[in-house]
């Protein structure tokens, strides 16, 4: 069950300066990118999640995207060196909150070739999977596993997106978000060859609806989700709770989804 998560406020320079992903960029709408994130913020609270909001960081324009410079399992706080050296600051005020307010136990990697975005590294609740991505590389999967010796880890090779949580991601226990499209399926394909347990799969239509965020019994996805029709008996069997849809359009312009804007704790 998560308690908290930590977030981080978006600042001006956002709007010009985020390492934009998607060709051509457009336009970002800041006001509306901040009222998204606070309707954000109001979701996780529905699911019963203390937020803590970090002041925004106008030297950080990426700084919203907080799922990137940690990576939190059980107690234990492994602190990222993200892929894109424009954020490679954000992780200050992460460690110092990770440690002060919420007395967790930090880790830090030791090898600075390695390279990590957290948006890399699905917890599955059993094991861990990361993508090898422009943003990861081997020497940060290598930290990742030695930072959480007590559960299997294994790595996939991510092409056709910028994370591996962009094409799937947690939608329940067992249960892996997946959207239909080829470079999706060829990483599950990959996937499925490297864990250790089998998983459930919940096939959706839309690229970006494959990235959901599940915490405690419920899941937030986005608005333009494509269910399978067969999906709610899968849903009756897991008990969930409820499901709450969340526009986040602002930030998906720098790339952003759902589970980028938050570290559950
Ligand atoms: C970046 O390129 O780093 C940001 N514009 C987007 C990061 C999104 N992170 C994520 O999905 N985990």
């Amino acid at each position: 069950r998560y308690h908290y998560a930590i977030v981080s406020r978006i600042p001006n320079s956002f709007k010009d300066s985020s390492l934009k992903q998607k060709e051509p960029a457009k336009p970002i709408d800041l006001e509306k990118a901040r009222q998204q994130h606070e309707e954000y913020v109001e979701t996780l609270r529905k699911l019963g999640i203390d937020v803590l909001e970090l002041p925004l960081d106008e030297r950080h324009p990426d700084c919203v995207f907080v799922e990137d410079t940690a990576v939190v399992i059980n107690g234990t706080a492994l602190i990222c060196r993200p892929g894109a050296s424009s954020r490679l600051g954000e992780v200050a005020v992460i460690r110092q909150t990770l440690r002060k307010e919420l007395g967790l136990k930090i880790v830090e990697v030791d090898n600075d070739k390695a390279t990590i975005d957290g948006g890399d590294v699905l917890w599955t609740g059993k094991e861990i999977v990361v993508g090898l991505s422009g943003r990861t590389n081997q020497e940060g999967a290598q930290a990742i596993a030695k930072a959480f010796p007590e559960y299997a880890t294994c790595m996939v090779r991510v092409e056709g997106a910028l994370h591996l949580k962009s094409l799937m991601s947690m939608a329940g226990p067992e249960l892996i978000a997946v959207s239909r499209s080829p470079a999706a399926q060829k990483v599950l394909k990959r996937v499925q060859e490297q864990v250790t347990y089998s998983y459930m799969i919940l096939t959706v239509e839309e690229e970006e609806a494959a990235n959901m965020l599940y915490a405690n019994g419920m899941r937030v996805h986005l608005p333009d989700t494509t269910i399978p029709k067969s999906f709610p008996i899968i849903e009756n069997k897991l008990d969930f709770q409820n499901r709450y849809a969340q526009d986040i359009s602002e930030l998906q312009k720098a790339d952003g989804d759902l589970t980028s804007m938050s570290i559950l704790i």
